[in-house]
């Protein structure tokens, strides 16, 4: 275990895992994050209306940049837009969870989906008092942006952690799994993001810009760890996990979701194409694959609700069983 971690348990890690770790460049305000993530766990277990405590669930989201340089210019990066992490967070919520959402910073983010992406100003006007009016054909959209956030945030069942390299993602995750590991079969991690498969070692990696005279560049990168069975079998051993299978040849993808269901030992892996990623994703369990589809006949029907209410009804029966 990392000793950043503090009074975390010690849990071995692999070969691999720890020259990940051991190489990583510290992450910025450590103590603060795992601080934000005390306070919300607590407050999330003893609710201030003196409820049953909140489930919790870690959803990530958007893409992991590589950098190829230590003050970086250049970065391998992937297409993840974080559309599934955001919308899947709105999800959660509504079903009564308390969601840590560790994000890509400038992908989107739960709650804006029905607001302009581009240009956001496009729904606000000055009025001749110089105040500032919603224009109209978002009023009701911004005002439901507005009070669903805030009611999330400010109600303490939403934490969002950004990050931007896969340095930063991983060691957040495994302080986030520090976090919640107590909460045994309550805690929920639903890995929507993309996470880089190839990264230069931060000790190998060139310190300035690189420069182009030299003429080609020969560049090794290596394999990221596999992250999904140290925090299964590692860090958080009772918490409910999903994975996600991201193939573009539908030919292979519920063969490889398969695999990685056992491998890693995840309660479910959600499998989806490129391409229409959007409209169905198949749910692979060990007996299972549940097709689950967004309702073509509805116009703003996404994917997220029928797959979250499975993932609640699921994660129910897991956490009785797991009580009994
Ligand atoms: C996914 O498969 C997500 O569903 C998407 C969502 C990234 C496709 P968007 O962010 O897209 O809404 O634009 N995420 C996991 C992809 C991934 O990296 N999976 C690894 C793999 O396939 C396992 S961790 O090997």
């Amino acid at each position: 275990m990392d000793s950043r971690n503090g009074s975390a348990p010690q849990i071995p890690l692999d070969a691999e895992m720890e020259s990940f770790f051991d190489s990583a460049p510290p992450l910025k305000d450590s103590a603060g994050i795992t601080q934000k993530l005390k306070e919300f766990i607590e407050f999330n277990s003893a609710p201030p209306g003196k409820g049953s405590p909140r489930r919790v669930v870690c959803v990530t989201s958007g893409g992991t940049t590589v950098p190829l340089e230590q003050r970086c210019v250049r970065y391998i990066d992937n297409f993840s837009s974080g559309h599934r992490g955001a919308t899947s967070t709105e999800y959660f919520i509504k079903a009564g969870y308390a969601v840590i959402f560790l994000y890509r910073r400038g992908t989107f983010q739960p709650y804006c989906r029905s607001l302009p992406e581009d240009p956001l100003l496009e729904c606000f006007e000055c009025s001749d008092d110089s105040s500032i009016r919603v224009r109209q054909p978002y009023t009701e959209a911004v005002k439901r942006a507005i009070s669903d956030h805030h009611a999330a945030v400010a109600g303490g069942h939403l934490l969002k952690l950004p990050f931007t390299t896969i340095f930063e993602y991983l060691q957040m995750l495994q302080t986030i799994a520090m976090s919640v590991r107590a909460l045994g079969s309550h805690a929920v991690f639903y890995l929507a993001a993309a996470v880089s498969d190839f990264y230069v070692p931060w000790k190998s990696m060139a310190e300035h810009k690189i420069q182009s005279a030299s003429g080609p560049m020969d560049m090794r990168l290596v394999q990221v760890p596999k992250m999904l069975s140290v925090l299964k079998k590692g860090w958080v051993p009772m918490a409910f996990c999903i994975s996600f299978k991201l193939e573009t040849d539908s030919k292979i993808l519920l063969e490889k979701a398969e695999m990685a269901l056992k491998k890693y030992g995840m309660h479910m892996v959600v499998a989806n194409e490129l391409s229409t990623r959007k409209e169905e994703v198949t749910v692979v369990t060990g007996n299972e694959k549940i097709l689950v589809c967004c309702d073509k006949t509805q116009p703003d029907s996404d994917v997220e609700k029928p797959l979250i209410e499975l993932i609640v009804g699921r994660h129910s029966a897991y956490v009785k069983d797991s009580d009994c």
